[in-house]
Parts: structure tokens; C-alpha cells; sequence
């Protein structure tokens, strides 16, 4: 299927994000990247969807509201609600927004679910396997590692229920056959081969209910199921291309030209659920998949670098950098929201992982924005002013940065069409520098002063012109910076007027006036930026004090303990001698400060909470191994008691 001719929608989506949390710099740069490409279609004149969202159902989501006591609709409110803000303030201009809570999209998941299973490619079974939360997947056995989830090392649930499953091994076959054929279908070609052994290893079919919940799609016409987080989710893409009730729009848009995302959830889920999904419905694939890497930060246990992501405690919030930035620069806040969005396009080859660092954003900023392009533009238009009262001159005879001009647009060009941003930007780059030197080598200040003025008017011509081009190339990367280039160039900016088309020599309008020039990037003076991070970092310790981490309540080893006996310390009228059983081979011997309230047959037969990784202590001969817990600030006043059934050992959190 073909999308109806010139009325052909240019479709990129990003993944739908869960809600458990808000926005950090992993959303933030998928989320750019596709609001990258929507906008670059749309100077080369394309009509765009861009898509993004929130992923809202789910045990993650739901568990999350539930940790903050909060219900769980107000919940997810709340939490899209602060991505759509995040996204605004990061210069995102998406074209819909979907939320799988929408009425809409609820509707469209059960008619996918009630279709396949009247085909016959969902049909019930039983589940019996080990769920990772925080993954939403389920494993076999044999595919843990360790007992745990083998793609985020967490500890995993068993479950054993009646449920439905899809027929994802029926299309493993025509999966790898397109695979073959579409050697371009995902980017980078690596993933591509790392999706082809997986797929080659055998897919089995997908689990796509479990027993109901408050909080997930309901299955139809089954009130004993609802239906599993990722086929709700996958399904979100049809949803926001009018499917199935408005075919008129899903003819212009479907399918999706490019979908973005991490490669987390490219072999599981994008290039093989969801594909079959579609070979289920009779729907054409998407035309390109593409997986970016990960920020990553080092490793708390200093074993290397990991993920960055929530559950881990190590998220960047990239408008905290951006704001920073401002704050150290002196730059506008937009400028420096560009500024961020340059840096994680140019800094890192799209599809590697990298390492954000304050360090390499300031050097990124003061070598390619202050130094390349910004002076670019402080040294030439000023000169216009002062020489030429203001008003470029009509380009005459050859212009030689022509053949620059063109190569970098090609350059450009090549490179967006393969997702390749920094290639993108370095082709730019390579621009400004050559119109930097050009602007050195004709040295307009001393033809002027030798009194030739026109030369010197065609060699800022020729400049201005350059850097209207560069306005256009990077228009999609910093839409405000941009922008204030082609204000400062006396252009107007609107969407009808900045097109991709004009990316050529030569057509910048002759007499032009060109506006006031002011500095867009001021250079950052490195020490200003260590004394502000000192600062910060001095404001956080004061705003957390008297506050633990989650690792480092972690760290404390709280276990179930059976008191077997209890006995006085002789000579000591607070101290009680306890034998505990906490799980291990010999019973542990504690002293604790229990007598005031408690005799000892009143604790044996207890199951206590000990602290069991309390450094030990010897108390009044005895060697103590722990501590009981119990309520009272001085005094103790209650026992922290267990339902007797709670095995020794087991681990309290
Ligand atoms: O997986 N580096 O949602 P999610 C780079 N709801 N990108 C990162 C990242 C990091 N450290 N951390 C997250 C889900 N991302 C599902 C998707 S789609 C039908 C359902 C980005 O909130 C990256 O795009 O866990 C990754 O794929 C996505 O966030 C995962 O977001």
C-alpha cells in the first residue's frame, strides 16, 4: 500500500513513554531526534505527523502511583501533563500527542484484540513464566540470568494464570524474509543483523493478557482478563494515524515513514511484535526502524558505565543543564535550550551510547557555537553596518563559496536521510569554518580601507550568504537560534519563508538591510562555570540534608528473626540477652536494651525485625550480632513484630 500520492503525510514517532516518572535526558533526546526530522520534512515543504506520548497502563505505572498514594488516573495526569511542558520548553513541536488512557485509543486496542482473536492469531492459554516490572516482559526460566531479568538485572515474579497469547511464532518466517529483503529497514545496519540472529533463534508466541487489573485495558467480552502493557502501548502508532475509523487519514499517513527509539525496545518489541502485529492485520510495515544508543554515566560500583535511567538514581534533567548554561553563559535561555539540543546530536553518533558531561556541553559551545559560527557572525555583520550603511549589496559575477554551498547541502542532505545528525551538523560546520577563512583571506577591512568598497561588499555578500544557508541547515537542530540568525540577517522568518529549496548560493534578496547584530552565544569563562557547579552542588547537600538515598537505606540488611530465648544480663537491669534465628545456620546472639518494658518470656516465640549487617558489638561479656527493632524514642515502648508465618531470614524492606 502506497500512501494517497502528493497528499502522502511524512509519519515519525518516538516510544510512547511510561508515566512512572518524569522526563530525563533518555526521553529528551529521542524526543529531539524525531522533532529533528519532523522539521526538517517540513522545510523541505513535506506534510508532517510527528507523534509522541505516554505509555500509562501497566503494573510500573500503576505501583508507582500507588507509591506516592496518589490515584492513579490523577497520577498520569500529572506526569503527561509535565512531559508536554518538558517538550515545550525544549522546543518540540510535535503534531499530536497520544495517552493510552485516551478513550479513543482504548477503543482502537480492544478492536485490534477482537479482530486477532476472530482470526484466530490470539488464543487462550496458559501463562506460566517470571515477570520483570520494570521491563513489563515476561521470561522463561531458562532465559533469567541469575534468577533475575536478562535485560535489566532486576529481581522477577513468578506467575502461573490462564491467559491469551498471540501468534508472534507464525510470522517469524515472513519477519526474517523481510528483514532480508529490506536491508535498510532498520538503522544502524548492525541492529539489523542483531534482530536477524534474534529472530533466527525462534520467537515464541506473546502473552497478551493477564488476570484483570484495576488498571489496564480490559480484554472484550472476558472480564477475567486485561490486556498486556505492549500491545496496548504498540498499538498507539495505528491510533494516532485515524485507525480504524477515519481510513481518509490512514491513507495519507500510514505507514510510519520512520520510528525512533532506544535500542532497549528494538529485537523484543519493535522489529518483531510489532511487526507481526501488523502482518496479523493486513497493514504494511514501517519503512524504517531506527535505535539510537544510550546515555550512559559511570557506574555507581565503579564497574564501568550503565543506562541512565530512573530507577537507577543517575537521570540528567537536560533543561537543568540548559538552564545552567544560561546561567554561566549569560545566553538566553532559548538559545541555551538549543544549545543542549546541538550538543546531544553533534556530540554523539546517533545509534552509539555516550557520556553527558557540563564539560563537553561548555567546550561544544565555546568551539562551535561561540567561536565557529558566532563569530561568523559578529565579525561580518557589524562591517555591513560600517561600511555599507547597513545594506548588503546585489551579488555580482560568480559567487565562490558556491561550490561549498552546494557540497554542504548534499553533504546534509545524504546524512539526514540516513538518521546520521552529527554527520549533518559536522557538513555544516565544515561550511562555516570555509566561510570563516574565506572571510580571513579576503579580509573585507583592508579592501575597504584601500577603498575598495564594492570587493568588500561582495566578500560580505558572500558571508551573509553563507550564513543564511547554515541558518537554514541548522534550523531543525536550534529552531531559535535559527531563526534569530535569519532576524539578524534582516530576513523574515516564517515557515513560508525559510525553505530547504533556498539552501543555495545566491539568494539572499540584493539590498537587503540586515538587522541589528547582537551576540547570540557569549564564549563561557570555564572558572565561572566550576564556581557555579560548586555552588549548586553545595545549594542540593543543604536542600537533602538530614535525608537518606534509597541506595543508602538499601544498605541497612533488615531480615525476619524467631526469638527462640530470652534471658536477663545479670548486673545490667536495661539489657536482655536474645537468641534469634534469622535464616542462617546458628542463631544469632543479640543485647538489647529491652528490659525496661519487656520480660523475656513476653519476647520468645516472637518473629522480630533484626538489623542484621549492624556491626557486631560485645555488651557486658556478651557478643551482640544485631539489633531488635522496636518503637520508643528513649525507652522502648512496642516490639516491630511479624505475622508468625513470616520464615526467618526473609528480607524486610
Ligand atoms: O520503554 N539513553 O518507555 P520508557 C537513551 N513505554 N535513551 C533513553 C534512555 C537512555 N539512558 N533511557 C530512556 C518504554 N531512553 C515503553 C515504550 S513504545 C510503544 C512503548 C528513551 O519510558 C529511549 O527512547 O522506558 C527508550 O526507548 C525510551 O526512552 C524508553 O522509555
Amino acid at each position: 500500500m502506497e500512501k494517497t500520492g502528493a497528499n502522502g503525510v511524512f509519519y515519525v514517532t518516538t516510544p510512547i513513554y511510561y508515566v512512572n516518572a518524569l522526563p530525563h535526558i533518555g526521553h529528551s533526546y529521542t524526543t529531539v531526534a524525531a522533532d529533528v526530522v519532523a522539521r526538517y520534512r517540513r522545510l523541505r515543504g513535506q506534510r508532517v505527523l510527528f507523534a509522541t506520548g505516554t505509555d500509562e497502563h501497566g503494573q510500573k505505572v500503576f505501583r508507582s502511583a500507588q507509591a506516592q498514594g496518589k490515584n492513579p488516573q490523577a497520577f498520569v495526569d500529572e506526569i503527561a501533563a509535565a512531559y508536554q511542558k518538558a517538550w515545550k520548553a525544549f522546543h518540540i513541536e510535535y503534531d499530536a500527542f497520544i495517552r493510552t488512557t485516551n478513550t479513543t485509543h482504548v477503543a482502537t486496542v480492544q478492536y485490534v484484540f477482537d479482530k486477532l482473536r476472530a482470526s484466530g492469531d490470539i488464543y487462550p492459554g496458559e501463562y506460566e513464566g517470571w515477570y520483570c516490572t520494570a521491563c513489563e516482559s515476561s521470561f522463561r526460566e531458562d532465559e533469567l540470568r541469575d534468577g533475575n531479568c536478562p535485560d535489566c538485572g532486576r529481581s522477577v515474579e513468578h506467575a502461573s494464570q490462564p491467559a491469551y497469547f498471540f501468534r508472534t511464532s507464525k510470522y517469524a518466517e515472513r519477519i526474517l524474509r523481510y528483514l532480508e529483503d529490506h536491508p535498510d529497514f532498520i538503522i544502524p545496519r548492525s541492529r539489523q543483523n542483531e534482530v536477524i540472529s534474534f529472530v533466527s533463534a525462534g520467537l515464541r508466541d506473546a502473552c497478551v493478557s493477564r488476570r484483570r487489573t484495576d488498571w489496564d485495558i480490559p480484554v472484550p467480552d472476558d472480564d477475567s482478563q486485561s490486556i498486556y502493557v505492549w500491545f496496548d502501548a504498540l498499538i498507539n502508532y495505528l491510533t494516532v494515524a485515524g485507525y480504524p475509523d477515519d481510513p481518509e487519514k490512514f491513507a495519507q499517513v500510514w505507514p510510519p515513514d520512520v520510528q525512533l527509539m532506544g535500542k532497549d525496545i528494538l529485537p523484543r518489541f519493535h522489529a518483531t511484535l510489532w511487526p507481526a502485529m501488523l502482518m496479523a492485520l493486513d497493514l504494511p510495515l514501517p519503512r524504517q526502524l531506527v535505535a539510537h544508543g544510550w546515555w550512559v554515566a559511570p557506574a555507581s560500583d565503579k564497574t564501568g558505565l550503565t543506562k541512565i535511567s530512573k530507577s537507577k538514581g543517575n537521570v540528567i534533567d537536560p533543561l537543568q543543564a540548559a538552564a545552567n548554561l544560561a546561567h554561566v553563559s549569560g545566553a538566553d535561555g532559548d538559545v541555551a535550550v538549543d544549545a543542549i539540543r546541538y550538543y546531544m546530536l553533534r556530540e554523539v553518533t546517533f545509534g552509539l551510547d555516550g557520556v553527558f558531561s557540563m564539560d563537553s556541553v561548555v567546550d561544544r559551545f565555546n568551539a562551535d557555537l561561540a567561536n565557529d559560527l558566532g563569530n561568523l557572525l559578529n565579525r561580518s555583520l557589524p562591517l555591513v553596518h560600517r561600511f555599507l550603511a547597513g545594506c548588503l549589496p546585489a551579488p555580482s559575477g560568480d559567487l565562490e563559496l558556491t561550490e561549498d554551498i552546494e557540497a554542504a547541502r548534499q553533504a546534509c542532505e545524504q546524512a539526514m536521510d540516513q538518521y546520521d545528525f552529527s554527520g549533518a551538523l559536522e557538513a555544516l560546520w565544515a561550511l562555516v569554518r570555509r566561510a570563516n577563512k574565506f572571510l580571513d583571506e579576503r579580509a573585507p577591512w583592508n579592501l575597504h580601507k584601500a577603498g575598495h568598497t564594492e570587493a568588500a561588499g561582495q566578500v560580505l555578500y558572500e558571508v551573509a550568504d553563507v550564513a543564511r544557508c547554515v541558518a537554514l541547515g541548522i534550523a531543525p537542530f536550534m529552531p531559535y537560534v535559527a531563526a534569530e540568525i535569519w532576524r539578524q540577517l534582516g530576513l523574515e522568518e516564517t515557515q513560508e519563508t525559510m525553505r530547504w529549496q533556498d539552501f543555495a548560493p545566491g539568494r539572499t534578496p540584493a539590498h537587503t538591510a540586515v538587522g541589528e547584530p547582537r551576540p547570540i552565544f557569549p564564549r563561557i569563562d570555564v572558572n565561572k562555570l566550576q564556581q557555579a557547579e560548586v555552588e549548586q552542588k553545595a545549594r542540593q547537600e543543604k536542600s537533602t540534608e538530614g535525608l537518606v538515598t534509597l541506595a543508602e537505606f538499601a544498605r541497612v540488611d533488615l531480615r525476619a528473626g524467631k526469638v527462640l530465648a530470652a534471658e536477663r544480663i545479670p548486673k545490667a537491669d536495661k539489657l536482655l540477652k536474645l537468641i534469634v534465628d534469622v535464616g542462617e545456620d546458628q542463631p544469632r546472639e543479640i543485647v538489647a536494651g529491652l528490659a525496661p518494658r519487656f520480660q523475656p518470656e513476653d519476647l520468645v516465640g516472637l518473629t522480630v525485625v533484626v538489623v542484621a549487617n549492624l556491626e557486631p558489638a560485645t555488651i557486658r561479656g556478651a557478643r551482640s550480632q544485631g539489633m531488635v527493632l522496636a518503637a520508643g524514642a528513649q525507652e522502648p515502648v512496642a516490639m516491630v513484630v511479624l505475622s508468625p508465618d513470616c520464615p526467618p531470614g526473609t528480607k524486610v524492606r
